[in-house]
Parts: C-alpha cells; structure tokens; sequence
C-alpha cells in the first residue's frame, strides 16, 4: 500500500512509520516538527537520544534498504500543500497522527487550550475535506482515545464505539445506535471528541472510509523496528506534561524519585504496549470499512489498571518508594474501568503483557539513560483548576 503518516515524527507516529515500511508498504511522512519545538518551549527533552529526522530516515534506508519520504507540511494550517501531496501520491490510506497529544499540556494556560483545540480539530478537518477534494477512496485511520469516554462505565462494558440505545418512541420502544457519550477529562480528550463528531459527518454525507482507534496509555518506547540501530531510538518522555504515568514510574524508579501517584492512586485506566500500537495500526489498515457505513471504531488497549497498583508493581521491581503526591487534575480520585476490546483480538493481535514486558522496559531505557534525567521537570506542575496543587514530593 501506499501510505501516507500524518505526525510520523512523533512517539507513536516513527514506531509506526517504521513498522509499515517494514511490511513493503510505500511510506510517505508528513510532519512539521512541532513535538520538538515544543521541547524546546518546554525546555524538556526526550530520555532517549533521538536523532533529526533525516538521519532517523538515512538510519532506516542502512538497516533495511527501504526508503522513508518526509514531507515537511503543517497538517492544521497548510490546506492547499495537503491537498496537493494527495492529488499527486495518491495514497491508499493515511494514518493521522498529527494532533497534539498531551492533556496537561492542553491545560497548561488559554494559549495552550486554544492551540491544542485549534491545531487537532483543525488538521482533522483538513485532511477530511482534502480526502473528499482529491476525490480519491483513501480509508482514513485516526489514532484517537480512550478518553473520549471519560473512565466512570456505569457497571458495564465500554462498547466499541457505540451503544445500543431504548428509546421509548411514539410507536412503544425503539432501538438506535449512538455513539457512546463523551466525557473528556482534559481539553486535549476533548479535541478527540470533537474528532469523533467530524468523522461521522463525513463518512455519512461523503462516504469516507474512515476508523477510528480509541487507544489507552502507551506504555514502553521500542519496536522491534526502532531496535535494529540506534540511530533508530523512539523518543521517551518522562517530564510532567508529556511523560506517560507508567513510563514516567519507570524512569523515577531509575533515578530514585519517589514514584508520583496523584491522590489514591485509584484511577484505572488502560493500556497498551508501543508494539502493540504498530500492530493495531497493521491490522487497522488490513480491514478498512466500506464505503457509505458507520465510521468503524476499535477499542485498541490490552489490560486496565489502577494507578497504586502500578506503582506497586515497579516499586516491586526495583525497590523505589511510592508516595501519595496531590492530584493536578480535575478527576475522579477512584473509578472502576470494564472495556470490550475484542475486536483486535479476532483479527489476530497477541499483546505483550505488563508482566512479560516491565523489566525489559527498565532494563533496556530507564536505567540505560538515567544520567539524562532533568529532576526538574519530573513533576506535574499543570492544573486543572486554580485552586489543584502541582504532583510534587514533600522532599522536592
Ligand atoms: N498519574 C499519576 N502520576 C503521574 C502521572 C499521571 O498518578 O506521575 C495519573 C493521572 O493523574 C491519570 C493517570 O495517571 O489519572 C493517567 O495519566 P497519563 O498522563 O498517563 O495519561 P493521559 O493524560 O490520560 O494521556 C495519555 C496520553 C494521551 C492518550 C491517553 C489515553 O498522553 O495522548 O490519549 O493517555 S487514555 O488515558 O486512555 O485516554
């Protein structure tokens, strides 16, 4: 196929990019580098050692003889160059990355919620309305989240997208599909909500193909992919605004930083492997919908946790201590999490488990790159509301 990675400079999109090239797939990457600028706003910087683009790409071509294109676009502002890159590839599919993916940045300040709300709904729009102008059949595949959900389920299972609803009409009781009702927890979910209304108004009135894959939290940094050089390396955050809870417990416990547990530590998310995302994406590709259906929606996590008992189980690992910080958020303290997700998993997925994966993740990144640790930016230091207190140990 031919396909074209829309942010596949970016954490999930390089795995990922690497991943479709590997299967002889003719890759196009379209970035505009914002993830790095914004290191440099933030002043944080990847654990890993990441390389510029062009030498990632020269990596790729050495390790494998297989060819990368960039194309150095902004997805959000510049229509007319997107819409143009389609016309003349003609790709078969486009995996769209290219959102700003960080919800304590997004709650950082009005600048940051009105760029996270522009820059997402705006590229999101864009390449629907440049698939539609380009007149081409291109299946669309968006990596959105699991928290467009928000994490309360009501005692049942989060469907896949959509629920079966009663409603009692003027002829007795009527069933309708909906989508399953949102309740995002940060502006940046929300964008994915506002997402998910923008892919169901285009695939009704223009019959896209579209999917949309409503991810967990990423936990891990390598493929087997960005494992072939170094020069190869996937970036990994650890800092308050970008770093992912459990990767982030992996690097405190490297360079013994008590692990930061917000509150109780009773939230339950859920959860996926980086691997596992690559494969996702595959198998997303393989099975688009028809056209003039319902945009097709795949739950893409593999287990739920909740956070202490995350923290417990590197604090076993590694001996770190645990402590109890205040919560930056605006969330539930404690909330049970049921999920289907089985649709993956009859396509063929075999997840990589927390407990065959864990020690591997500290061995291999964490402890590795531990003397690239900034303890400053360690903290969540992004509220949510005035009056929250930043996630910072007593001893900080
Ligand atoms: N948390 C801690 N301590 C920390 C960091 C986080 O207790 O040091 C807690 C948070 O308060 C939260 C939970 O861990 O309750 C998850 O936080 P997170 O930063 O790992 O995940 P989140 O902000 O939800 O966002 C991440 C990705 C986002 C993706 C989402 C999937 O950054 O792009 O969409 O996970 S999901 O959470 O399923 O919506």
């Amino acid at each position: 196929m031919k396909i074209v990675v829309l942010g596949g400079d970016g954490f999930c999109g390089w795995p990922a990019s690497l991943h479709l090239s590997a299967l002889g797939n003719e890759v196009t990457i379209v970035d505009n580098f914002s993830r790095r600028r914004i290191d440099e706003e933030l002043g944080a910087g990847s654990l890993t050692p990441i390389r510029s683009n062009a030498e990632r790409r020269a990596a790729w071509a050495e390790a494998t003889g297989r060819h990368l294109d960039l194309v150095e676009l902004d997805v959000a502002t510049d229509y007319e160059r997107l819409l143009d890159l389609l016309v003349t590839l003609r790709p078969d599919a486009i995996v769209h990355f290219a959102e700003q993916r960080s919800a304590p940045y997004s709650m950082k300040s009005s600048r940051h919620k009105r760029y996270t709300v522009n820059n997402n709904v705006n590229a999101t729009d864009n390449v629907l309305c440049a698939i539609v102008e380009s007149g081409l059949d291109i299946h669309l595949v968006h990596l959105g989240t699991m928290g467009v959900y928000g994490y309360g389920t009501a005692g049942m299972k989060i469907p896949e997208g959509y629920l079966d609803v009663a409603v009692n009409g003027e002829a007795g009781e009527m069933h309708r599909e909906i989508l399953y009702p949102t309740s995002p927890g940060s502006i940046y979910h929300m964008t994915k909500v506002l997402d998910q209304d923008l892919f169901a108004y285009y695939a009704k009135n223009d019959a896209l193909r579209i999917t949309d894959l409503h991810q967990g939290i990423i936990w891990g940094t390598s493929t087997p992919e960005t494992q072939l050089d170094e020069r190869l390396v996937n970036r990994f955050d650890y800092d308050g605004d970008y770093g992912t809870v459990l990767n982030r417990f992996l690097v405190q416990a490297a360079v013994g930083y008590p692990l930061t547990v917000h509150g109780t530590g009773g939230q339950t998310r859920a959860f996926i492997h980086i691997q596992d995302m690559t494969r996702c994406i595959e198998l997303a590709l393989a099975n688009p919908p028809e056209r003039g259906v319902r945009v097709k929606i795949f739950n893409q996590m593999t287990e739920t946790h909740r956070v202490r008992d995350l923290a417990a189980m590197v604090a076993r690992l590694t001996g770190a201590v645990v402590e109890n910080v205040p919560d930056p958020r605006n969330e539930a303290d404690e909330n049970e999490l049921h999920v289907t997700a089985e649709a993956f998993l009859d396509l063929g997925l075999h997840p990589t488990t927390l407990s065959q994966g864990l020690l591997g993740e500290i061995n291999q990144t964490a402890a590795k790159y531990r003397d690239r640790v900034d303890f400053a930016h360690i903290p969540a230091r992004s509220l949510w509301t005035k009056d929250r207190q930043p996630g910072i140990p007593a001893a900080y």
